[in-house]
């Protein structure tokens, strides 16, 4: 049975700027909620973020679908994760040599080094692609989550695979936010923030591959940090109210473990 210190308790073990920051957003603003906004428009997730922001700890983008992207998408959702306080994290699944995701993460034109808390990073390659990201990193005090399991099916990020990935988190604390991943492994300490997408209430999954959990089940009985919600919230005809239903669960879940 594992053992689970507060969110509190861990802002003094976490070693990267990033996840210091998250655990000590989550300790106060009671929230381990994370939501993935995989909308299209700007101006749909510009008034998505206003209406949750209160809710969450963290929003996820995956900045490569936004059609009318520009620099103001990026200063509007920054200055409304100011104002409700919350990270924001970009979903890039970086998985090349480092010298390749230097550029990605620095160049082009989503400039991602410049505005996101953290990103996420398949370490495929092996662990030579973190020093890509050092530089940048420093610059913003943000953080890496490494892919260490997902929630398709059929997934190959599994068994010795997902050991080297906590290995690879772990040798590189100092870069490492924490890990996407279903289930806390013991491995994986308790400096790093575990996120776990895949969480819907009302749905087992997609006709895509996606399998859903329910965040009591992830939080309570898994032992990771946080959920991240999709298509259960910002689908839902009242996210404000939906994002307040997972909130609540997710964090009574949390409380319930301590
Ligand atoms: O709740 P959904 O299914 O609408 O959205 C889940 C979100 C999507 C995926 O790109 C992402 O979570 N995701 C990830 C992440 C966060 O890296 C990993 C994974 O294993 N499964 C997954 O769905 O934006």
């Amino acid at each position: 049975k594992l053992v689970h210190k507060s969110f509190g308790e861990r802002v003094t073990l976490a070693t990267n700027p990033a996840a210091v920051k998250l655990f000590k957003l989550m300790e106060s603003k009671k929230t381990n909620l994370a939501v993935a906004v995989d909308l299209v428009n700007k101006s749909e997730i510009l008034a998505l973020a206003e209406a949750i922001g209160s809710e969450i700890c963290c929003l996820k983008t995956h900045v490569d679908i936004v059609q009318d992207f520009d620099q103001d998408f990026i200063t509007q959702l920054q200055s409304i994760a100011a104002k409700h306080n919350f990270i924001i994290f970009e979903d890039r699944k970086f998985a090349d040599i480092g010298n390749t995701v230097k550029y990605q993460y620095e160049n082009g034109v989503y400039n991602i080094s410049k505005w996101a808390d953290a990103v996420t990073v398949h370490g495929v390659a092996g662990p030579a692609i973190i020093d890509g990201f050092r530089d940048g990193l420093k610059q913003k005090g943000a953080g890496l989550l490494i892919l260490a399991q997902m929630s398709s099916k059929g997934s190959l990020c599994v068994g010795e695979y997902t050991n080297q990935m906590i290995e690879m988190g772990k040798q590189n604390a100092d870069a490492v936010l924490g890990f996407i991943c279903q289930e806390k492994l013991e491995a994986m300490g308790d400096n790093f923030v575990l996120m776990t997408p895949g969480i819907q209430f009302n749905s087992k999954g997609d006709n895509m591959g996606q399998q859903y959990n329910t965040p009591d089940y992830v939080i309570k009985e898994k032992g990771t940090d946080v959920i991240i919600v999709g298509r259960g919230i910002y689908q839902s005809n009242d996210p404000k109210s939906e994002a307040i239903k997972y909130r609540q669960q997710s964090w009574s879940a949390y409380e319930s473990r301590l």
